[in-house]
Parts: C-alpha cells; sequence; structure tokens
C-alpha cells in the first residue's frame, strides 16, 4: 500500500513545527537539567554526566515520516564539484562499513557497543568531491529537522548514513530507511530520515543548535549547550 511522503513545506506546516519544537525543546531541557541532577555514574566509561542504559528509547520531533526506499533520494550537494542525487540503487553502490560505538544523548543517557552498518561519511565527501573550503555539512531531514556538522567530524569512517542497527534493517521510529549516525557527538546530530547532505562554507544553525545546544556537541568535553 502506498505511504504518504511527508512534506513539511507548506507555511503553515512550518508554524506548527516551530511551536511544537519549542515545546519540545522546554521538554527536552528539563529533562537535561534534571538528569545533570543525578549523582556519579560510577563508570569510568560514560563521559561525564552520562548514565548508561539498555537502550535508545525513541526521540524526535513527534513526526515520525514513512518513507518508501523507492520513493526515498539523498541530494548531495553545495560547496561541491560534483553534486549528486542518490536513490536508493545509486546509493547500494557506495561503498559500506559496520562501526560498533556508543551513543551519547544530550538528555544524559548513553548505550554502549550499538552497531551501525551503512555508507561512511567519508565515502560521501569523496564521491561529490566536497570543495577545500567547505567547512561544515548540514543534513537536514524529511521531518523538517536539521543539524550542522563540521567537515572533519563527518570525513570519518566511522560515520554511517545507516541503513541497519544491530544487524536489523532500521525501523521508521529510528529514522528508515537512511539516518545519519556521528557516534562520537551527541546524538542529536545524528539526523534520522536523513533527504539532503549541504556541503557549507560557513556555520548555521540546526533544529536544536538554534535553541540553545551546542555548535559541535563532544561529549566526552560536555559540549551541551552554548556558553
Ligand atoms: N530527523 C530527526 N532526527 C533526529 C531527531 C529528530 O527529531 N528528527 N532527534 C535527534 C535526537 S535529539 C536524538 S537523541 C536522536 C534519537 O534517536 P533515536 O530515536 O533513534 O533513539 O535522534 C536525533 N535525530
Ligand atoms: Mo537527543
Amino acid at each position: 500500500m502506498a505511504a504518504p511522503h511527508i512534506m513539511l513545506s507548506s507555511p503553515r506546516k512550518a508554524a506548527l513545527m516551530n511551536a511544537y519544537n519549542d515545546r519540545m525543546f522546554e521538554l527536552k531541557t528539563r529533562a537535561a537539567e534534571e538528569r545533570k541532577l543525578i549523582g556519579r555514574q560510577g563508570d569510568e566509561r560514560a563521559p561525564p554526566g552520562q548514565k548508561w542504559v539498555k537502550e535508545a528509547p525513541v526521540l524526535d520531533l513527534g513526526t515520525r515520516p514513512v518513507v518508501r526506499p523507492d520513493l526515498w533520494k539523498l541530494v548531495v550537494g553545495g560547496e561541491v564539484a560534483r553534486p549528486l542525487t542518490f536513490d536508493w540503487k545509486l546509493f547500494h553502490k557506495l561503498p559500506t562499513v559496520e562501526v560498533t560505538e556508543d551513543i551519547h544523548c544530550v538528555t544524559g543517557w548513553s548505550v554502549r557497543k550499538q552497531v551501525w552498518r551503512g555508507v561512511p561519511g567519508s565515502a560521501i565527501v569523496q564521491a561529490v568531491r566536497a570543495r577545500t573550503y567547505a567547512k561544515f555539512v548540514m543534513a537536514r531531514s524529511e521531518d523538517g529537522y536539521g543539524t550542522p556538522i563540521e567537515i572533519g567530524d563527518f570525513d570519518r569512517d566511522t560515520v554511517v548514513l545507516a541503513t541497519h542497527w544491530n544487524g536489523e534493517p532500521l525501523t521508521r521510529d529510528h529514522g528508515a530507511p537512511v539516518r545519519l549516525v556521528v557516534p562520537h557527538l551527541y546524538f542529536w546530530k545524528s539526523a534520522k530520515w536523513v533527504k539532503q547532505l549541504w556541503f557549507m562554507e560557513t556555520y548555521a544553525h540546526g533544529t536544536w543548535e538554534g535553541r540553545g545546544y551546542h555548535k559541535r556537541g563532544d561529549p566526552w568535553k560536555q559540549q551541551r549547550y552554548r556558553d
């Protein structure tokens, strides 16, 4: 059965999303503040202020688009020599990696050893021949979400445009058919339902950065909020 391909481009929908995002930001900030009050973690491997949990909860803006692989497209452009639009078939011609990494959400939970399989960020950078002066990649998603990532944080073999998680195809809730995973940064940088990667010379805010979250988000440096 044909599932709707959700577009969030009309001004009315954008306004609704903004109101919704503001509310979510409030709730998430409160959750993060409460977690900060939780004492020692007793585990040296967890970044400061993080607590290990067994499973990643589902966390997003509340809109969970259904994106059919056969309708999915990944537009890669901006400051690149060779802009490319990947459909499912072309995407699968790219090299793949499998990485096992811990993930860390800014709201205080971390999960050990998650297995991600997909196309490494480094393969995308090569395929489109990103300009040397491109300094950031903006990841944009089907639900209107966006987040900027420094080139040095994206152009790695451990950054994955993931189709699989812990051996299973990604589920809709966790960003199917393709989500970005930047395991060494807070999990808000790992855009679900990714549909565009835009190389930029200068920094621009994404959804959470525009609401006070840190530009980079290194969990080991506790880069949660902007100073
Ligand atoms: N498209 C999209 N990606 C997103 C989000 C979102 O709202 N929309 N939320 C981010 C945040 S804040 C977190 S913690 C993780 C949660 O991922 P999960 O639901 O797979 O655990 O997704 C990130 N990626
Ligand atoms: Mo998050």
